[in-house]
This record gives C-alpha cells, structure tokens and sequence, in this order.
C-alpha cells in the first residue's frame, strides 16, 4: 500500500526548486526584521499599526447576509480565475492560483500536521489566502468561518451547505459506497451523499489531486504521481452523525478550556488511526470526499472556513488563558516525529508557505492575531 518511492524532502526540495518568483503582498513587504515577540496582543506589527480601527472581525459565514456570502465565494472563484505561479511541468495539479495552495498544503503536509506547527502554520497560511482574496481579487467583505458546532445536528440544513447560490455549495448526489474505515478500532457510517457536488458556486468543480490517504504519514512519503492532474470532481459527503458526535457544542467548549496545550491538540486531533478522531478531523470528516484526506483536503473551498474555525477554537483558548496563549505541546516540527525533527520552540523557523511566503518566520511571530503580520479577531468568543 505504501509504495511509495517519492521522498517528501525531495518533494520539498521539488517545489523549492520550481517555484517562479512572485511579488510578496505589499502588507509583507512592510515587515520589520528587528521586531520581537513580545506580550501576548502587544508583539510589534510588520507593517500597519493593529488597532481597533484596523482590525478585522472575521464573522460565521451562517451569519452573513446572502449577498456577502456571494460575494465571498466570488472571491474565490476569481482566485481559481488567476493564474498558476508555480511551474506546471512539474506539479500539472497547480492550474490555476487557488490550486497552487492546495498544491503547497500537500508539499508541507509532513511538516504541519499532528506537530507543534500545526496551529501557527495554518493561521498563516489562512491569512495569505485571506490577503489574496482582497489583493488579487478585491474582496473587502469579512473572511468567514464556519461554525461546525452550530449546524452539528445536521450540516445540510443550514445555508452554507444549502446548495443555493450563497452558499459554499452542497452535498454531494448520493452514492453510498457503505462505511467509512478510519482504522482498526474505528469506522463511521456513511454519510448522506458520496458523489459530485453539482450545485451552488463550485458545481461541477475539478478537484486534480488525488486522494492521498493519511497513512502516507506514517512514513514521512507521499505516492507516486501525487501531483499528477487527474479529472476528479469535487465530492462531498455530509455526515450528520460526525458532526453530533465530534463537533457539536460541548467538544469546542472543552477545547476552548483545555488545560494546557498538549491537551489542546490532543482534543483537536485526537490520536490518528485511534478511535479519538479530535474536532479538527471530526470536521474534516463530517464533510466528505477529499475533506477525508489531510493532504489533498485544501482543494474543497470549504477548507478555509473550517480551518478559520479551527483558528477561532485556538485563540479562544488563547483569550481564555492568556499564561497559556504563548505555550507549545513539546511536539517536533514533523507528523508524528516521521522523519524525526528537533522540539519546536517559539524561536524555531515555520516551515515556509511555498511562494507565497519564503522569508524565516519564527513560530512567535504568529502566536497572537494582533501581532505579527495580522490584525484580526473573531466576533465571540468560544467561553
Ligand atoms: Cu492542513
């Protein structure tokens, strides 16, 4: 099963090698070298000062009036309009700019994931995605998130999985190809589509990167032909008893309150292969189709708002525990230690985000959401 032969370092070095130069966004550029971490929500900007009238509320996608969710996705339709800035040849999935970052998410996946990058890493990598969508694409509407605990009961009866034209499209058709098997001691029933997701904004869309099973973790590889194009729809498979059982209420409030942050990870990503599948998967797997892959989940736009939650989860524990807000788990910078990396302190350097972002950035530079490169925060707290 694991035959693979691709060494993920080489694949790194793969991307490194093949990426075309592009301007860095102009609020990057403004980033001041000499600045350090300091207090929790008081750490000096990269660029503009953070205050409370440049800061920005990222708000529950249930929760925007129909014409700002539209306008939202027309963002990101215009992001899978631009194109490509990383060689084709080579990664023939990157079609188009939208795609380069699900492309790069899969490159580093060894290196964020199950790890003490994981947090700070894909805040980041959110608030690239969030500045490409005003830079690029002119959006100026707030970044959503989606509330997973909120439309636990049943995610298709709320407006972000409704199919309409506001939403973030819907199911997927029906195609039960029978229980999920997540590993030894867990397997979930199916859920209440399966097949290509055929209506609302991203109807019909290609999603080229195959399915790349979590597995591939274990040894630190992906498989052969991972950045093959292939025509593969974008599939959903919406799972009303993942998300009472993993998402509802009651898990976020505990991870909100976990006690320190090895407990924190431990209640979003549970222990893969275990049957403690955590929020983070919970969600991943309440939605279906390539959302069951860690590698290849980027490439369904709901990505992002379920990761925006993830990061909603994250600084409310940071709010609610301001001692804790800076602390690590005393994880290393690779998934589960394959291969094996030194512990991640605040000083180490992230993993970069492809072209997107190549300058060192120290995992401190990205604790707080008004320091830093960021000025955002949530519309409520998780309490
Ligand atoms: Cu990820």
């Amino acid at each position: 099963m694991l035959n693979s032969i691709l060494p993920f370092v080489a694949a790194t070095a793969l991307i490194s090698s093949s990426i075309v130069s592009a301007a860095p966004f102009s609020s990057h550029e403004a980033r001041n070298p000499s600045a350090q971490w300091s207090d929790w929500g008081q750490g000096k900007e990269w660029g503009q000062p953070c205050n409370s009238e440049t800061i920005r509320t990222r708000v529950d996608f249930n929760k925007m009036a129909p014409a700002e969710r539209k306008a939202y996705t027309d963002a990101v339709k215009c992001l899978m309009a631009q194109p490509s800035q990383i060689d084709n040849a080579e990664y023939p999935v990157a079609v188009n700019r939208y795609m380069d970052y699900a492309t790069i998410h899969v490159n580093r996946t060894q290196h964020v994931h199950l790890d003490a990058f994981f947090l700070t890493w894909h805040r980041y990598f959110l608030w690239l995605y969030e500045s490409d969508l005003r830079e690029t694409c002119g959006y100026k509407g707030a970044f959503p998130y989606w509330d997973f605990a909120s439309t636990a009961s049943n995610p298709t009866a709320f407006p972000i999985f409704d199919g309409s034209e506001y939403s973030m499209s819907g199911n997927g058709v029906y195609n039960n190809t029978g229980p999920i098997v997540l590993g030894p001691t867990l397997s979930i029933p199916h859920g209440s589509g399966g097949g290509c997701v055929t209506t609302g904004p991203f109807a019909n869309m290609v999603a080229p990167i195959k399915y790349i099973d979590p597995s591939y973790l274990f040894n630190g590889t992906l498989p052969d032909g991972a950045f093959d194009y292939n025509d593969i729809c974008l599939m959903r498979d919406l799972n009303a008893y993942v998300s009472q059982t993993y998402t509802n209420e009651a898990e976020l409030v505990a991870a909100a309150h976990a006690a320190n942050a090895s407990q924190f990870e431990y209640l979003l990503n549970g222990v893969i292969g275990s049957s403690s599948l955590g929020i983070h998967s919970g969600a991943h797997f309440s939605v279906g189709g390539q959302m069951d892959s860690i590698h290849v989940s980027a490439q369904d736009p709901i990505w992002y708002p379920l990761h925006t939650m993830i990061d909603k989860v994250y600084t409310s524990w940071q709010i609610n525990y301001p001692e804790l807000a800076n602390t690590l788990d005393g994880s290393t910078g690779t998934a589960l230690n394959v291969p094996p990396s030194p512990v991640v302190t605040l000083n180490t350097t992230e993993p970069d985000w492809g072209y997107f972002q190549m300058n060192p950035i120290q995992v401190q530079e990205l604790i707080s959401t008004t320091a830093g490169p960021f000025c955002y925060q949530y519309d409520n707290v998780i309490s």
